[in-house]
């Protein structure tokens, strides 16, 4: 039901009035956002509650998708959009006084998440609303979210993200819905009495998860579907045991923080217990659900259920949901074994060798005594089976259990029936290199599905601008069904439409300067080419190859003030894990380069850096809309997909890019002359590790230009990093840059020359931005979840959702 603009009014005030005994006029800002999410919240109510009821009445499939993070950021705008209200809510607003965007930013930043996949997790949730699917999220409730980045000098400094001080207003407390987990302890085999052997904990710990849920509200479609969150508390049962502050403490530290380290495993026991505590009480969960909603056999639990390992952190969902089904519903190991393997599905990641979990056995036994043992028993029976089949070599590469580790990822291959890469080359280098071995013996589990984003948010929320001047153009459809941004590659010469996309890119440029000039006090002119790297800090993803390029036309500045050239701003958003230090040294050296060069009068404010500070989803959504160039820079077969590139295509910037991960796809969707591509690929990235004949020194000493930048970190051109300078050029020089910065080099050089010209022609800036922006509805998420629904989880869209497309072809 519409709601129109008196009756929200309305409804605020006297919410208000209930709530804070308060007239809106005398309200602070905290207390209106608070009664409008509430109102909010209770507009969708009666949806979750029917969504919910009719998959258990029609006994629908549903997926649960297992992640260790997830990455909303903030909802408001999100839900207000998808419940068909935003505009309402605007105009409502602005006639009582209230600006929606400031009053939006009271709303803290939910980052339970450290980045890509993370907000490909939240990115799929409001997909597989939107599209009607019957999927939940199932997660962990962090009190304290990603740390909060401050420079100091030049540093990096975390401080903790409170993001649950001061309440959260759209998630629902189920106490009714706690299950207990237990770790720890030890465990042997008794009977039954019934023929059969059952575990016998001994000293076992017994936490109590408790779930929180918040609503995924689906695109105007009525359907609002279930983010479970998980938080530990200790079981009253146990209390008495828990008399000690400290033991008390540990306990409830498990849920307290999120790892914010995702390039590294550190082998920390809490974080293994973080893994078993969201996946067993996840899985409980789930089939408590089952026998009590479904009633349906166990044997059939595949027909109603699909769980979603999203990389390897919730891998234990196949040893625990074998556990359940022998130990609790005494399957036998086949029975149990056939039911797992078609329930799960796993998606991977990274092929980053230092990224892939193993545990050692030790430590998995004292935490897991349970796990460890269904893990040994999947690993025998695997062996057993294999090598009939196979050569020894082969079966020793891909058993779980090998040099005294448990490697997660060949627990999630052989325990699922299916494995996807995140990108067509992604998913390429993994049959044939990366998991060639598991490739050979089961060539149909693998599967490409290219990521996606959650269009709505990264064009109609962030964007406004654009999405009025794409209305104009194309009409409104493309807001409900992004592939119809196609429409507009037939207004790819027309002026008036070029024109208007042009200023509504201005404008956020113009946002984003004035931010830039309140935050950290620089003064950037929105006429320059605002260029744009934002990601986590990594070696790989190479912020220091851009860092690069920047000194050479400083240094080309300094020694010709009067280059011809276009303005730039360089602008950077990037955390590091605390613990990575060369990541963190990369930092340091941005931030003094750009104190140098913004600071410096020959520069003549030609070329600026601006790092700014804090980089998270609402950040990203005051970049993107803003960025004339994309920097997508990684070394080629080293980003599985990204996701950044995509956001940044749709709101009509120019992605500058090696053939990595989806950059491939973005260049087969615009074009080879709408994409700036420079650097190795794949195949000559992987032709100099077998050759080894790279050398970096050698590069140094042929190429003047090369030196000349890499001695300004060592000279002391850029000050202030006598120690962290030479760390860069060591990196480089001394261990022979493993990331092949000086090989790319030159040709990345070359694209940014072009760049410069490019952007010279505006006519001809505005038609690849407008083709851009055309062809990124291929990168919806939508079509993205739909392609898991079908080939992987087996879901059907909510029936409305056929009749309608039914009525549309009609
Ligand atoms: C993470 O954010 C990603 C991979 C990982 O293995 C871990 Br742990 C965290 C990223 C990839 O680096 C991106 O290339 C990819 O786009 C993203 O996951 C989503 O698939």
């Amino acid at each position: 039901m519409a709601l129109d603009k008196e009756t929200f009014k309305k409804e605020l005030r006297q919410r208000l009035r209930e709530n804070y005994a308060m007239e809106l006029e005398d309200a602070a800002k905290q207390e209106i956002f608070y009664t409008l999410g509430a109102l909010v919240k209770a507009r969708y109510a009666d949806a979750w509650g029917d969504t919910w009821k009719e998959y258990v009445d029609k006994k629908k499939k549903q997926v649960y998708y297992f992640s260790i993070e997830f990455l909303p950021g903030r909802m408001l705008k999100n839900n207000l959009l998808n419940l068909g209200m935003l505009d309402t809510a605007r105009e409502a607003l602005a006639e009582l006084g209230i600006d929606l965007d400031n009053l939006a930013e009271v709303e803290k930043d939910m980052a339970l998440g450290n980045g890509g996949l993370g907000r490909l997790a939240s990115c799929f949730m409001d997909s597989i609303a939107s599209c009607g699917l019957p999927g939940n999220g199932n997660g962990i409730r962090y009190d304290y979210g990603l740390f909060k980045q401050r420079f100091v000098d030049g540093y990096q400094v975390e401080l903790p993200d409170e993001w649950l001080q001061g309440g959260n207003i759209w998630e629902i407390r189920r106490e009714s819905k706690a299950v207990e987990v237990r770790v720890g302890g030890h465990v042997y085999l008794a009977d039954n009495g019934r023929g059969k052997l059952k575990p016998i904990y001994e000293n076992e710990q017994i936490l109590r998860a408790v779930p929180y849920d918040t609503g995924m509200v689906g695109y105007e479609n009525n359907v609002v579907n279930t983010l479970r969150l998980w938080s530990v508390e200790i079981p009253a049962s146990e209390e008495d045991k828990y008399q000690s502050i400290q033991g008390r403490r540990e306990l409830e530290d498990l849920t307290a923080v999120l790892y914010p380290d995702d390039s590294n495993e550190q082998g920390r026991l809490i974080r293994l217990t973080q893994e078993y505590f969201f996946v067993s009480a996840g899985i409980q969960s789930i089939i408590r659900h089952y026998k009590k909603r479904i009633q349906q056999p166990i044997s059939k639990l595949s027909e109603y259920v699909s769980i979603h390992i999203n990389d390897t952190h919730p891998a234990l969902c196949v040893p625990e949901m074998m556990r359940i089904l022998i130990d609790e519903e005494e399957l036998s190991w086949e029975q149990a074994w056939d039911v797992t393997v078609k329930v799960m599905s796993y998606t991977n990641h990274t092929i980053l060798a230092e990224a892939l979990e193993k545990w050692s056995i030790d430590l998995m036994k004292r935490t897991l005594p349970r796990m460890y043992q269904i893990i040994e028993e999947i690993d025998a029976r695997y062996v057993h089976t294999m090598q009939e089949l196979h050569p020894y070599d082969l079966v020793e590469n891909t058993r779980i259990i090998r040099d005294g580790q448990v490697h997660m990822a060949h627990l999630s291959i052989i325990g699922s029936h299916s494995t996807n890469g995140v990108a067509k080359l992604h998913s390429d280098l993994l049959k044939t290199v990366v998991l060639h071995d598991f490739y050979i013996i089961y060539p149909d589990r693998f599967n490409n599905k290219t990521n996606g984003i959650a269009q709505r948010r990264w064009s109609q929320i962030v964007n406004e601008p654009m999405s009025h001047v794409l209305d104009e153009a194309i009409g409104k459809t493309w807001r409900k069904d992004p592939g119809d941004l196609k429409l507009l590659m037939n207004y790819q010469s027309d002026q008036t439409v070029l024109e208007k996309l042009a200023q509504a890119k201005k404008m956020n440029k113009q946002a984003l300067a004035d931010y830039i000039l309140e935050t950290t006090e620089i003064d950037v002119s929105a006429d320059a080419i605002f260029d744009v790297q934002i990601k986590r800090l990594h070696a790989y993803k190479r912020q220091l190859l851009n860092l690069l390029h920047i000194i050479k036309l400083y240094q080309d500045l300094k020694e010709n003030p009067d280059l011809d050239m276009q303005k730039r701003v360089f602008i950077f958003g990037a955390k590091a894990a605390p613990s990575y230090h060369y990541a963190k040294v990369i930092i340091k050296c941005i931030n003094e380069a750009a104190q140098l060069i913004n600071n410096d009068p020959d520069v003549n404010d030609q070329i600026k850096i601006v790092f700014l500070p804090n980089y998270n989803v609402s950040l990203a959504e005051k970049i993107i809309p803003a960025a004339d160039v994309s920097e997508q820079i990684s070394l080629a077969s080293k980003e599985a997909s990204g996701t950044s590139n995509m956001k940044l295509m749709l709101n009509g910037a120019i992605t500058l890019a090696t053939l990595d991960g989806a950059n491939v796809e973005i260049r087969d969707a615009v074009g080879d002359d709408n994409i700036y591509i420079f650097g190795l690929t794949e195949k000559e990235v992987y032709a100099y590790y077998e050759n080894q004949e790279y050398s970096a020194q050698r590069m140094y000493d042929e190429n003047p230009v090369i030196r000349r930048v890499l001695n300004a970190f060592i000279d002391g051109t850029i000050p202030n990093i006598v120690y962290e300078g030479r760390e860069i050029f060591d990196s480089l020089i001394k261990y022979n840059d493993e990331y092949f910065l000086l090989r790319d080099f030159d040709s990345y050089v070359k694209a940014q020359e072009e760049i410069d010209k490019a952007y010279g022609d505006q006519t001809f800036w505005q038609q690849m931005s407008l083709i851009n922006i055309a062809n990124a509805g291929r990168f919806s998420s939508d079509e993205t979840v739909r392609r898991y629904a079908e080939d992987i989880w087996k879901v059907e869209p909510k029936d409305s959702f056929v009749t309608e497309d039914v009525q549309k072809v009609q």
